[in-house]
Formats: C-alpha cells, sequence, structure tokens
C-alpha cells in the first residue's frame, strides 16, 4: 500500500465534517446533553503548541463522548478584547479592532487545521457588539440587584499602561505587562460583589469533586476566611475624638503577650497625626508600595511611634504604645491590630527593629516553660497558653473562646469590648479599566442625577471606532463627542462612563453564551440550564483563581438576576501541563544569544548529543528544557508541524508522552515516532485490504490459530480505551492502542500466506476496532480508514464499540510501578506470575534502572497482582 498522505487526507475529512455539518449540536431530547469546553484563547495571531495539546484534549474527549450517543456541545470562541491590541494599535498604526479580527481569521484557520470537532456555527468574539451589549445588560441586571457598587478605592495604578491593576497583576509591585512600578491612587470604581459570596463560594467548594485539588485549595486560600475577634483597647488618654482603637484578631489567645498596637497609614487616628511632618512623611512613603500582600510579606516592617498608648485589657495598670506601621491594611479587618511578637512573625520583625518586648504565651507541646524562649523565628504552631493568668494551661482555641467570653462581658465606651467576627481576604472586584478595547460600562454621569444607568432600551453602548492612540490615556476620554450625552433622567447635559471593564468579565460568562449564542438576550435560560455546568473544562492552572473564582460568581449572580438557574459553572475541571523543549544557545552565559529549534541539527557524536547550526556548523550549547517562550526561542510552530506531518500525527504526540496533567517535551523523536505509528495503523489497514483483495487464492482451511487470542486483546482494548479517555488519561488510552497494533501486526504476519474464514474474520474485526479507537485521536486517518475498509457512513458518525465480555476473562494483569510511592510505569505479567518474573520486569523498567543508577533496589514490595514499590 501507498503510505498515508496527510496533505491530501486532512482537508478532504475537514470538509466532509463541514458539509455534513457534523459537529452543529442541536437541541435533542433524546440524547443526554454533554458539554465539553477548554478555555477559549486570546486571539494573540498564532496558536501556539499549548493550544494544540489544549484543545486535542478537549475533542478527543468530545468525539468519544458523541460516538457514546451524548449530544455533545463543544464550541469555541476568542477572549477578544484586551490591552495587547491598542498595543499594536500605537505601535503600528491598526485599529484594533482590525487587529484583534485579523488575528482572529488567521488562528480560526490553524484550529481548523488540525481537525477540531467544533460547533464553529456558535462562534463568537467578545469584542462583537452582539456579545459585549448582552454583557452590558447583565452588568445593568446586577445593578439594579444591588450586585454591583461604586466606590471610591485605592487603586494599583500602572503608570505606563496607564490603568488600574487588580492585586493579582501586581507582581513584586510592578504590572503585569508593562513591568512598571505600581503607583496607589484613589479613584471612582465600579465593583462587583463578588464578597457578598464569600462563604457560599467556600463551601461550594467542597461539592467541586470534580475538580484538582490543588485548585480548590488555591481558591480556599484566596477567599482566606479568618474567623476572629474584634476588640477595643482604650486609648489612655483622649486625642480628638478617638477614646479607643479596635483591632481584628485571630489569636485572642496570645492577648497576654501583647506588646504594641499598629494602625495602617490610611487609618482615620493615622491621619489625625498627619500635622506632623514626620508621620506625613511616613505616610507618604508606605502608600507609595503596593497593598498587595507579597509586596508586603517582603517588604521590611517598619513603623513609626504615634505618642500614644492603650491600656492594656487584662494587665491592669500597663500600657501598651500605638505605632503606625507598614504592614497593616486598611482594608483589611479594622486596619489596627495588636502586636504579640512571640507569636507572629510581622509583629517579631517589627519588634526586633523597635525594641519592645517579646513575652511568649503559648508553650509548645514538651518544652519547658522555664527555659522556652523566641529568638528570631515567631512560634505559630500548637501548645498550652501560659504566662496568662486566667487562661494558664488553656489549648489555643479553647482559651480563643475563653477570652472571648471574657471580653463580650466587658464594656469600652459602653460598648462591649470584645465581639466575635468572621473576616473574609476576598475584595470585591473593581471592574473599571481606562482603556479603549473594552465593553463600556452602560451608564452616564449626570451633574444633577449622579450616576444613571443606560436605560436597557438605549443598549448597545458601542464603542466609537475613529479613535487615535496618539497620546497616552483613555481614547474613549479624548474623543471629541461619544461621551457627550443628555442625562437619561433629566434630559440636561451629561457624559458617558468612559472607563471599559476588566477583560476577565468578557470570560466571566461565555460559557454560558455558548448555549445561545445569538439570542437577543443574554441566555435563553431554559436551554442553558439543559446544558450547563461544562460536564468538563480544560485549561491551564494559571487560571486556578481568578477566572474560575470570578465565573462562580457570574454564575450566582446571573441566577440573582434570572438569566441562568444554577450556582456553579463548571462540574468536571482539569489543568493540562505545559509543553516544554529544549534551548539552544550560541555562544555562552548572559551574551549568549537563543536560537530556535528550526534552525539547528542534532547529531550524536561519541554516543553524545551535539548541536549545531544548520546553516553554518557552528556549534550549539543544549541547555535546560522549558515552557516554549518567544523568547527563549524554543517554540515549535504548529503550522510548520501540520504542513510536515499532518494535525493527527501532531495530536497523537501530544497525547502519547505523558500524563496530561504533567508537562510534555516537545522532541524531534517524538513527533518522528508518531507518525511512524500513524503509518503502522495504515499498513496495518493496507495488510487486511491486500488479503481481502487476494482473498480467492489465500482462503485455506478451517484453522483458527490466534483467533481467540487476538480477539482477547482487541475487546480488552475496546474496553479500556474509553474509560481512559473519559478519565483524561489519554496516554494510558495510547498505551492500549499499542498494545493492539502490535497483537494485530503479529496476527497479520501469520496468516499472511493462508487465512481461514474465522482468522479473516477475527482480523476486520481487529482493525476495524483499531480505527475506531484511534479515531479521536487521529480522525482524519480514521475517515480514510474506515472509507478503505468499505464501512458507509463517517466514522465519527459510528457508536462507540462495546466489548464482548465473554472475552474479557483475563490472563493477564498490568500492574503499576511506583519507585518511592510515585508512579513511574507499569509493567504487564500473567495473573499470579512468580515474584521472580515480576522484579526482572520492574528492574528492566526503564524509568526504574535510570533512578536505581546501577545500584539494587532498597526494598521491592509486591502486592501480586496489584501494585509493585521499589524502594530506594
Ligand atoms: C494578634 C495576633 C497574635 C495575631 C498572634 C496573629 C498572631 P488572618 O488569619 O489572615 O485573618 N491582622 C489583622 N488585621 C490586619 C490588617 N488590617 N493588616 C495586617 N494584619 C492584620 O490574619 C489575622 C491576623 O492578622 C490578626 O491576628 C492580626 O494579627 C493580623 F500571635 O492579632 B493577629
Ligand atoms: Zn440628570
Amino acid at each position: 500500500t501507498e503510505r498515508y498522505n496527510p496533505r491530501v487526507e486532512e482537508p478532504r475529512w475537514q470538509k466532509a465534517w463541514e458539509d455534513g455539518k457534523s459537529f452543529e449540536v442541536k437541541h435533542d431530547d433524546s440524547r443526554k446533553p454533554y458539554y465539553v469546553l477548554e478555555m477559549f484563547p486570546y486571539p494573540s495571531g498564532r496558536i501556539h503548541m499549548g493550544h494544540v495539546r489544549n484543545y486535542t484534549m478537549g475533542d478527543v474527549l468530545a468525539r468519544y463522548m458523541r460516538a457514546m450517543g451524548r449530544n455533545v456541545l463543544h464550541p469555541m470562541g476568542w477572549d477578544a478584547f484586551g490591552l495587547p491590541a491598542e498595543n499594536a494599535a500605537m505601535q503600528n498604526k491598526v485599529h484594533p479592532k482590525a487587529w484583534t479580527y485579523a488575528n482572529i481569521a488567521a488562528m480560526r484557520k490553524q484550529l481548523k487545521s488540525i481537525g477540531l470537532g467544533i460547533d464553529w456555527s456558535r462562534e463568537f468574539a467578545t469584542c462583537d457588539v452582539e456579545y459585549y451589549s448582552k454583557q452590558q445588560k447583565l452588568f445593568l441586571d446586577f445593578l439594579r440587584e444591588g450586585l454591583v457598587t461604586r466606590k471610591k478605592s485605592k487603586v494599583n495604578w500602572d503608570p505606563v499602561d496607564m490603568t488600574v491593576l487588580a492585586n493579582e497583576q501586581v507582581v513584586d509591585g510592578r504590572g503585569w505587562r508593562s513591568g512598571a512600578i505600581v503607583e496607589q491612587r484613589e479613584l471612582n470604581q465600579w465593583a462587583f460583589k463578588v464578597s457578598d459570596f464569600a462563604e457560599e463560594l467556600l463551601e461550594a467548594l467542597d461539592t467541586l469533586d470534580h475538580w484538582p485539588e490543588k485548585v480548590r485549595v488555591m481558591q480556599r486560600n484566596w477567599i482566606g476566611k479568618s474567623e476572629g475577634l474584634r476588640l477595643l483597647f482604650e486609648l489612655t488618654e483622649q486625642w480628638q475624638k478617638f477614646t479607643s482603637i479596635e483591632v481584628f484578631t485571630t489569636r485572642p489567645d496570645t492577648i497576654f503577650g501583647a506588646s504594641f498596637i499598629a494602625i495602617s497609614a490610611d487609618h482615620p487616628l493615622a491621619q489625625s497625626l498627619a500635622d506632623n511632618p514626620e508621620v506625613a512623611a511616613f505616610i507618604a512613603e508606605t502608600r507609595r508600595h503596593g497593598t498587595a500582600t507579597e509586596t508586603i510579606d517582603k517588604a521590611e516592617k517598619l513603623g513609626i511611634f504615634t505618642g500614644l498608648h492603650v491600656k492594656h485589657p487584662v494587665k491592669p495598670g500597663a500600657t501598651l504604645p500605638v505605632y503606625i506601621a507598614n504592614f497593616v491594611l486598611m482594608d483589611y479587618g479594622t486596619g489596627a491590630i495588636f502586636g504579640c511578637p512571640a507569636h507572629d512573625q510581622r509583629d517579631l520583625d517589627f519588634a526586633r527593629r523597635y525594641d519592645l518586648p517579646v513575652l511568649p504565651v503559648v508553650l509548645p507541646d514538651g518544652a519547658d516553660a522555664a527555659t522556652f524562649e523566641v529568638d528570631s523565628e515567631a512560634y505559630n504552631g500548637p501548645g498550652r497558653i501560659y504566662h496568662s493568668e486566667f487562661l494558664d494551661g488553656l489549648e489555643i482555641d479553647a482559651a480563643k473562646k475563653a477570652i472571648a467570653a471574657h471580653f463580650a462581658e466587658r464594656t469600652v465606651d459602653n460598648l462591649p469590648q470584645g465581639k466575635v467576627e468572621v473576616n473574609y481576604r476576598l475584595r470585591d472586584w473593581g471592574v473599571s479599566r481606562q482603556r479603549y478595547w473594552g465593553c463600556p460600562i452602560p451608564v452616564i454621569h449626570c451633574e444633577n442625577c449622579g450616576a444613571v444607568p443606560v436605560p436597557d432600551k438605549d443598549l448597545p453602548v458601542v464603542l466609537p471606532e475613529d479613535v487615535s492612540f496618539d497620546r497616552p490615556g483613555n481614547p474613549l476620554d479624548h474623543h471629541p463627542s461619544w461621551k457627550h450625552v443628555a442625562c437619561p433622567k433629566c434630559a440636561g447635559p451629561a457624559t458617558r462612563e468612559t472607563d471599559t471593564m476588566d477583560t476577565f468579565v468578557d470570560s466571566s460568562w461565555y460559557f454560558a453564551r455558548f448555549t445561545a449564542p445569538h439570542a437577543d438576550t443574554p441566555t435563553i435560560p431554559g436551554i442553558a440550564n439543559t446544558w450547563l455546568p461544562v460536564d468538563q473544562y480544560i485549561g491551564g492552572v494559571e487560571h486556578a483563581i481568578l477566572h474560575l473564582l470570578y465565573s462562580r460568581f457570574f454564575t450566582r449572580a446571573m441566577k440573582q438576576t434570572g438569566h441562568l438557574n444554577l450556582s456553579e459553572p463548571f462540574k468536571g475541571l482539569f489543568t493540562q501541563g505545559m509543553v516544554v523543549h529544549e534551548t539552544y544557545q550560541l555562544g555562552t552565559g548572559p551574551n549568549g544569544e537563543w536560537v530556535s529549534p528550526a534552525d539547528i541539527r542534532i547529531e550524536q557524536v561519541d554516543g553524545e548529543r551535539r548541536a549545531s547550526m544548520r546553516q553554518t556548523g557552528e556549534a550549539v550549547a543544549i541547555g535546560s528544557i522549558e515552557k516554549m517562550s518567544k523568547s527563549k526561542k524554543n517554540v515549535v510552530d504548529p503550522d510548520e508541524i501540520v504542513s510536515t506531518y499532518g494535525a493527527d500525527t501532531a495530536r497523537w504526540f501530544m497525547l502519547s508522552d505523558s500524563p496530561p496533567e504533567r508537562d510534555v517535551q516537545w522532541t524531534e523523536a517524538g513527533i518522528e515516532g508518531a507518525s511512524r505509528f500513524l503509518q503502522r495503523v495504515w499498513k496495518l489497514v493496507g495488510d487486511f485490504l491486500d488479503l481481502e483483495d487476494d482473498i480467492a487464492s489465500r482462503l485455506k482451511g478451517d484453522s483458527d490459530a490466534g483467533v481467540l487470542e487476538l480477539r482477547k486483546v482487541v475487546h480488552r482494548a475496546v474496553a479500556n480505551v474509553g474509560g481512559e479517555i473519559e478519565g483524561l488519561r489519554f496516554n494510558r488510552a495510547v498505551a492500549q492502542i499499542y498494545e493492539l497494533s502490535n497483537a494485530i501486526a503479529k496476527f497479520s504476519q501469520s496468516v499472511a500466506s493462508s487465512v481461514s474464514r474465522a482468522q479473516r474474520d477475527a482480523f476486520r474485526e481487529a482493525v476495524e476496532r483499531l480505527v475506531q479507537l484511534v479515531a479521536p485521536m487521529m480522525p482524519h486517518l480514521a475517515e480514510t480508514c474506515w472509507a478503505a475498509l468499505g464501512k458507509t457512513g463517517l466514522v465519527v458518525d459510528a457508536p462507540w464499540p462495546v466489548a464482548d465480555q465473554s472475552l474479557l476473562v483475563d490472563s493477564t494483569v498490568v500492574l503499576p510501578v511506583q519507585v518511592n510511592g510515585k508512579r513511574r510505569g507499569e509493567i504487564t505479567v500473567p495473573v499470579g506470575a512468580a515474584k521472580e518474573l515480576v522484579e526482572k520486569e520492574v528492574l528492566s523498567l526503564e524509568a526504574v534502572a535510570r533512578m536505581l543508577e546501577g545500584k539494587p533496589p532498597k526494598k521491592l514490595v509486591i502486592v501480586p497482582d496489584r501494585i509493585v514499590n521499589v524502594v530506594i
């Protein structure tokens, strides 16, 4: 048979699927819906290998579920608003809209070339007026419901991008995109009241049992619930209107160890002292630094004494000095704390610097009260309270309760001295951005009426196209006419809000829009509720916090406003690993120049890999393996791979080489291997077809040699591959298919000269199943094979095969092999295999041999027919 030619076959089948509308999904009550979604791409201009991996995984699952009889929704769209379009406009004088849609066209073509089974009729971009106008409607509905507020708040200001950044977008005090040092500014901001849902967002995490645990932990920490006490400290003398300071503490049990009070630079009491130039300077200096937790944790703990004291609440006659400190935030708790240096690291650093007492009050279990000391490391572990009078001997939790009860009964200024309070780190989500390329916030500011929502009937508020980017700042603000409108309430002169929404808003509900992408309303609830939640959402772990949390908020807010009827948008979540590649450098050290894999040649010299420039032969250093990135030039262009090897080969390689949650290393050898496998499948089908062509001369006898053995392998693969795909263990599905192809190849040889009817039938069954099993991964090849085998219709429409249970009685088992408790591979051995055989197989596994480095293992634990653990 001729070699399989992906260049001819792939476009042909892509056209067949398109013409046959294979992936267009209609509402259909007879089939259970299944919604697969990969995080939609930002239209940067070109797809990269990370996209190929992400979308291939989703596609395999979608195609498999379709074959399983589910009504599968697998859509694609574009997260199309955002700064890069404006930067391109400034640099290349191209309009953001033109730039964005040109990129979308290019990337759509690329995605189609990898053969994704997408319902393209549902495609949209978030910058389509049709989409963002519905988002404006949602904003107005949220506003009516009290889910949006406008408040003056301190924001992180990026002076280069001239826009507000969320705390998470400030990395080490710098803007995540511009790298500029972030400033603090007070601005009027529109904010979604995410914090109203803090408890619910936290509790519901427990119901998301198809989410990775690590993502749930990250969300839990982000929400940051803490239960504590609000506690009043009476000033020894009244200062202006202030008679007391209220602090928030989660460790009231340490009150006997208190040695100072610290308030935020933005605390009203600090403000009241700003007449003092030293205090004013300290406040100004503190404000220059960001409020991101990271920044604060790293910064030195600095403060200034206010001259004020408070009465110690449990030590009659004693007082505590009051400081203004840079590590106390105004927007958490009460903006004031009591410091207990022995049991809090920040307080300890502060106390050492300002020479304040360090009084341990929690004694670690087993420590000696007479000698226990805190030096440079605060002790925040468990133990019993001591040096604390009536709390002595209590465990921390019991002491917290006792001290809370104590303060509940006392008063300061006629108020209870202590009040139990729950706090969340989760903030409201400020969404105002001073940019052009975003969804306009549908509000009009009137001098008489204040902020007036744009009436629903006046939607959409369309972005003007005639804008210029010749000066910094927001082009909407500079536009000569766009913002000048009549007030909807009093008809007087008014101006539009010129801020646009954070692009995270756009991605917080797109999954719902896909269920009715062209509806006049944001969703059609009846339809949305049949599809949602998304059964399987797939994307990068970099979105583990913000995007997912905001989407969870949006779903609840949309429920409250009648657009949806559920709370959790994503039932299953999977975060895939990255695509990594070796790096190459011409010259060494900081002056080394990164070179692209496409420009080098690798040879084996004395058993060592040596790299050199293809053109000049110059030696190139092979560097570390890293995430593909333009800066290190270690990228491989999907287009090139598709035109050289075909999409199926790229898809197969992406799935075969490592577990999907881990990084996969792109190698030339790997892609070559995938390509060989593709040809191998084609050859096995060809072998069978040759035999059929020549059947008259070859059909002899009634032997059933090898038939049962082959059928057992076939049916085992049929039984296993689907489950592996459903569990997103693609590499294991691939391993099963390899095994099947080996068995078929062996069988094919055995019947080369003479074949019985039974053997012929088994051979046909084997190749047909092989084709069906590879179809989700290598869909084009599968169609060509399916047609060659004389099957009617497309394989994409064929139901998933069902295994014959009677053939599954197993004679071999697959044993997972762990090294020090971590899975490193597996071996296949006969059921009940002898220890010796298992040992031999395990030690010859490449991964194990590599880790042993020639030494014998410390111990080899074999649980017969179950698992092997190698201890080294
Ligand atoms: C006294 C104390 C003693 C504290 C001790 C800790 C250890 P979480 O758990 O994150 O809520 N704190 C309170 N408000 C603050 C603010 N606005 N800025 C900075 N720090 C603040 O942290 C609560 C603890 O963080 C509180 O408990 C308080 O210090 C500090 F051995 O009070 B603690
Ligand atoms: Zn008005």
